[in-house]
C-alpha cells in the first residue's frame, strides 16, 4: 500500500493556477503496518517521488494598504534610524596600494582635509607591511571612523612577485574577524568594542609612466579585484602632458580589459546618481595631483604645487581629476562602497570558505572510510 501525503501547502498551491501541477507528493513506501511508531516509519521511508519544488513557493499577494485613522508616528522612523546611526557613527576603511613615494599619504590628507603626522618612508623595506591608522572625523555632527591602511615597502624589492600576498592576507583577516563576530564566536559587538575593519575601497596608485600597467600592477589588481572595490588612479599626474594623458588612460583601460582585471564601477541603478556616475565611469582612471601645501593664486589660497613655470591647483578640474575622485568616493558613493563590500566581496569570501570546509570534510570522510 502506498500512502501519498499531500502537504497542506501543496493543496493550497494546487488551487493556485501558477503552481497547479507542482503539488508535493511524498511516498512513504510500501508498508501494511499502519503503526505511528516513529522508528518504524523512518526505517520504511522512501522519498522516491519528491518532485522538484518551484524556486519560490510563496504566492505573491499584494500588500494590503491601510489608511490610518489617527497619528501613529511612523513618520519619525527615518529620524530614529538617523539618530541610531549617528550615535554609533559611520565607518569607512580605505586601503591605499602603491609604490613608496607615489603620494598615498598626501592624497589621503587632501581627501579628508586632515593633517596627519607625516613620516616619509625609505625604499629599503625587505618585505611589504601594512600599516592601519584609525581617525575619528566629525563634520556637521556626523561622526566617521576612518581607517587608512597603507602599504609600506610595496614595490621596493628586487623580486616583487609576492608583493600582493600580505595585502590579500590583510583583507581576508578582516573578513574572518567579521565572520567570527557574525557567528557569535566573538562577542565584541555586544560590549560595543567591535570595529568593522573590512576594506571598503582600495585606491590603487599607478606610476605616471605614460606606458600602461606594469606587471606588478596587473598581478596585484587581478587578485585585489576579486576581494575589494578597486579604484585605480594615476598618481603624480602633473608629470604627464595634457596630450599624453588621454592616451595613457586609454592604454591603462586596454590593459585592464586584456588582463580581465575587475575594477569598481560607480553604480548606475539609482536614478538620482545614474547620470553623474555613468559620466565619471568614463573618466576612470582619475589622474590625481596632491599637495599638502597651500599656494596663493590671485587673492585666494588654494591647495596646489608651485613650479618655476606656474601653479597646479588640486581643485581645478582643468588641472586634474581630484575633485571628481572626492565627489565619487566621499559624497556620492561611500555608502555603495560599503554595501558592495558586504553583499559582493564578503559574501564571496563566505561562499569560498564554505566550499573549502565542505571539500575538507569530504576528503576527511573518504580518507577515514578507506582506512
Ligand atoms: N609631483 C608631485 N609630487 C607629489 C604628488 N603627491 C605627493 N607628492 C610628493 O611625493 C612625495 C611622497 O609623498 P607621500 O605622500 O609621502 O608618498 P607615499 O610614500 O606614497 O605615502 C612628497 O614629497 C609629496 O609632496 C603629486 O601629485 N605630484
Ligand atoms: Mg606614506
Amino acid at each position: 500500500m502506498v500512502n501519498t501525503v499531500r502537504s497542506a501547502s501543496g493543496a493550497r498551491l494546487a488551487a493556485d493556477s501558477s503552481f497547479a501541477d507542482e503539488t508535493t507528493s511524498i511516498d512513504i513506501g510500501s508498508s501494511d503496518n499502519t503503526t505511528n511508531d516513529y522508528d518504524d516509519v523512518v526505517s520504511t521511508m522512501s522519498f522516491g517521488s519528491v518532485k522538484p519544488r518551484p524556486a519560490t513557493r510563496r504566492t505573491e499577494r499584494p500588500i494590503r494598504e491601510l489608511t490610518l485613522p489617527g497619528h501613529v508616528g511612523l513618520a519619525s522612523l527615518p529620524e530614529q534610524f538617523m539618530k541610531s546611526v549617528n550615535r554609533n557613527g559611520f565607518v569607512f576603511n580605505l586601503l591605499c596600494v602603491g609604490e613608496t613615494g607615489l603620494g598615498k599619504s598626501t592624497l589621503v590628507d587632501c581627501l579628508f582635509n586632515t593633517g596627519y603626522e607625516y613620516q616619509p618612508r625609505m625604499h629599503h623595506s625587505s618585505a611589504v607591511k601594512l600599516e592601519a591608522n584609525t581617525y575619528d572625523l566629525c563634520e556637521s555632527n556626523v561622526h566617521l571612523k576612518l581607517t587608512v591602511v597603507s602599504t609600506i615597502g610595496y614595490g621596493d624589492q628586487v623580486n616583487r612577485e609576492d608583493n600582493f600576498r600580505p595585502i590579500v592576507e590583510y583583507i581576508e583577516a578582516q573578513f574572518k574577524a567579521h565572520a567570527r563576530e557574525e557567528s557569535g564566536d566573538s562577542r565584541l559587538r555586544a560590549v560595543g568594542a567591535y570595529h568593522d575593519a573590512r576594506v571598503h575601497a582600495c585606491l590603487y596608485f599607478l606610476c605616471p609612466t605614460g606606458h600602461g600597467l606594469k606587471s606588478i600592477d596587473i598581478a596585484c589588481m587581478k587578485v585585489l579585484g576579486t576581494k575589494c572595490n578597486v579604484i585605480p588612479i594615476i598618481a603624480k599626474a602633473d608629470t604627464i602632458a595634457k596630450k599624453e594623458l588621454q592616451e595613457f588612460k586609454n592604454r591603462i583601460l586596454r590593459d585592464i580589459e586584456a588582463n580581465e582585471l575587475k575594477m569598481y564601477q560607480f553604480p548606475t541603478d539609482d536614478e538620482s546618481v545614474a547620470g553623474i556616475n555613468a559620466l565619471m565611469n568614463m573618466h576612470q582612471p582619475f589622474a590625481i595631483i596632491a599637495s599638502r601645501d597651500f599656494v596663493r593664486v590671485g587673492n585666494r589660497r588654494v591647495r596646489g604645487r608651485e613650479y618655476p613655470w606656474g601653479v597646479v591647483q588640486m581643485e581645478n578640474e582643468q588641472h586634474c581629476d581630484f575633485v571628481k575622485l572626492r565627489e565619487m568616493l566621499v559624497r556620492t558613493n561611500m555608502n555603495d562602497l560599503c554595501e558592495t563590500t558586504h553583499t559582493r566581496h564578503y559574501s564571496l569570501y563566505k561562499q569560498e570558505r564554505y566550499y573549502r570546509l565542505v571539500k575538507v570534510t569530504i576528503r576527511n570522510f573518504y580518507s577515514r572510510s578507506l582506512r
